[in-house]
């Protein structure tokens, strides 16, 4: 699979695509990131990307033109059944690891991170495909949103994760559906006790039944615990299967989500 980055920053991507499960994937020969600066599609000589907006107001507007002509040079024929164009913008529909199922389906993606006060509104209307957010909150730019988005996209490319973690994979860690990739039970390490606090006495035991049950039970006691909303969502898939009654609920914890955002 191919990504391509739009970006007036291009040694920014240098850190996140070189360490771990992106840069093995890149390794093997799965994964191809091509990152552009969009100042190569410039003409003037200060190779300005950027430009006042229209009817007044502080800060700066990425200008069409460069973004324009940097698709399409990028992706010259553009096919939307292998190939999606992307903007990376506050306003997009929220990433989640079910729109990460949707663009492993592609063959290349091409993701455009804004920068400054926005980018110019023609480019959403008739140059992208489609905007992501990664989240309610307001970055700078669209290049860690852009990273978030080749990281869950690029592990969920078959092979990408080696053996260990694509056992993980068909268990519960990232599969199904909604709410089922963060069904993930507690882990422990050496020492069984470390600073006076146990390892659960049953993941000592040997007993595989018991911890295969135990773990369950831990991983929706959690679930129910941190994130209640998403726990009404995995249980809807798996009737029967999230036996979450009886554990600690959201009140019981200071800890506690407050449930679904409403914004
Ligand atoms: C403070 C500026 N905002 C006006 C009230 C609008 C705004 C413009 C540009 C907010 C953010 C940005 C830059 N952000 C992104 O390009 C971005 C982003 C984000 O801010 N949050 C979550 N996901 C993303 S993806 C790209």
């Amino acid at each position: 699979m191919k990504f391509h980055l739009l970006t007036i920053f291009p040694e920014f991507f240098r850190g996140p695509f070189e360490h771990g499960v992106v840069a093995r994937g890149v390794a093997a020969g799965l994964v191809e990131i091509r990152i552009h600066n969009l100042r190569d599609w410039t003409s003037d000589v200060h190779k300005t990307v950027d430009d006042r907006p229209f009817g007044g107001g502080a800060g700066m507007v990425l200008k069409p033109q460069p973004l324009f002509e940097a698709v399409e040079t990028i992706l010259p024929q553009r096919d939307p059944a292998r190939q999606r164009v992307i903007l990376l913008s506050a306003h997009g529909p929220l990433f989640d690891q079910r729109a990460g199922r949707r663009l492993v389906e592609l063959e290349e993606v091409l993701l455009i991170c804004g920068r400054y006060e926005g980018v110019d509104e023609r480019v959403s209307e008739h140059l992208a495909d489609e905007e992501i957010s990664i989240g309610n909150y307001v970055l700078s730019g669209g290049e860690l949103g852009a990273a978030v988005v080749v990281d869950a996209v690029a592990r969920l490319i078959p092979g990408v994760l080696g053996n260990q973690d694509s056992a993980l994979h068909e268990s519960f860690s990232d599969g199904g559906e909604d709410g089922e990739w963060i069904l993930d039970c507690p882990h422990y390490t050496r020492p069984a006790v470390f600073r006076g606090w146990s390892v659960p006495e049953v993941l000592l035991s040997g007993h595989h039944e018991e911890i295969r049950k135990w773990r369950r039970r831990a991983a929706l006691e959690k679930l129910n615990r941190l994130r209640p909303d998403l726990l009404a969502s995995a249980a809807d898939r798996e009737p029967g299967e999230l036996d979450w009654k009886g554990t600690k609920s959201s009140h019981d914890q200071p800890l506690s989500a407050k449930g679904p955002e409403q914004e």
